[in-house]
C-alpha cells in the first residue's frame, strides 16, 4: 500500500497567516488533485497548546526567530501558531477533506515541538502514525505540503529511517526560508537520508 501524507496544510502557514510560508495556498490544488492516486491519505495537524515552548511570547524577554534550549533541546521560537481549536489551526478551506482516512495532531505537548508526523523532536512520543501505516501494509509513502524546511523534512526523513520506501512530491511543496538555502539544505538532508524528490507529474 502507497499511502498520501498531506503536512500541515493549515491556515496558520498560509499568507494571511501567523507563520505565513510564502506561496503556501499554491500547493493546495495539488494536493486535492493527488487525493486521486492514492487509497489510504492521512493529514497531519500542528495541534498547539497557547502555553506552547515554542512560541516567543511564552519565553519572556525572547524574540521569534531566537534560538532556545527547551528541555535540553534547541528550539527556534515562533510567532504563536496553530493554537488548538482556532481559525488559524484549521485547514485550508479549499482542502479537499472527504477523502482523508485518518489525522494526526502533533505538538500538543506544551514542553517539547514535533515537527515530525511521526515523532517529538527528541523522539521521546510518537504520535501513532507508525503503527497506523504497518496496520495498513503501508511499505510506501509519498510526502507534501507545508513547510519543507520543517515539519515536511522531519517526516519525511523518519518515514525512510522506518523503512518506508519515501517520496516528497517537490512541486507541492513550500519552505519558511527562515535563512537563505534552508530549502535546498532541506532537499540535500532528505536525499542524503535516502528520500526520493519527485514531481507531481510523476503520480498525477
Ligand atoms: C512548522 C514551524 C513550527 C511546520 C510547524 O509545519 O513546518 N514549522 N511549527
Ligand atoms: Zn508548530
Amino acid at each position: 500500500m502507497h499511502a498520501l501524507l498531506l503536512i500541515d496544510i493549515q491556515n496558520d502557514f498560509i499568507p494571511g497567516g501567523a507563520l505565513a510560508v510564502k506561496e503556501g495556498d499554491q500547493i493546495v490544488p495539488l494536493a486535492n488533485s493527488l487525493q486521486k492516486s492514492f487509497k489510504l491519505i492521512i493529514a497531519t495537524q500542528d495541534w498547539h497548546p497557547q502555553n506552547h515552548g515554542s512560541f516567543a511570547a511564552n519565553q519572556p524577554g525572547k524574540n521569534i526567530g531566537e534560538i532556545i534550549l527547551l528541555n535540553g533541546l534547541d528550539q527556534i521560537l515562533w510567532p504563536v501558531h496553530c493554537v488548538q481549536n482556532t481559525p488559524g489551526a484549521a485547514f485550508h478551506p479549499n482542502l479537499k477533506m472527504d477523502k482523508i482516512n485518518r489525522i494526526f495532531p502533533k505538538g500538543t505537548d506544551p514542553e517539547i515541538d514535533s515537527y515530525s508526523g511521526f515523532f517529538d523532536n527528541g523522539h521521546k512520543k510518537d504520535t501513532g502514525l507508525a503503527k497506523y501505516l504497518q496496520q495498513n501494509e503501508v511499505n510506501e509513502v509519498s510526502i507534501c505540503g507545508l513547510a519543507t524546511d520543517y515539519c515536511v523534512k522531519y517526516t519525511a526523513i523518519d518515514a525512510a529511517n522506518l523503512g518506508f520506501k519515501t517520496n516528497v512530491i517537490i512541486d507541492a511543496c513550500r519552505g519558511v526560508e527562515l535563512n537563505p538555502g534552508d530549502i535546498e539544505k532541506a532537499i540535500r538532508e532528505m536525499k542524503e537520508t535516502g528520500v526520493q524528490i519527485i514531481e507531481s507529474s510523476a503520480v498525477l
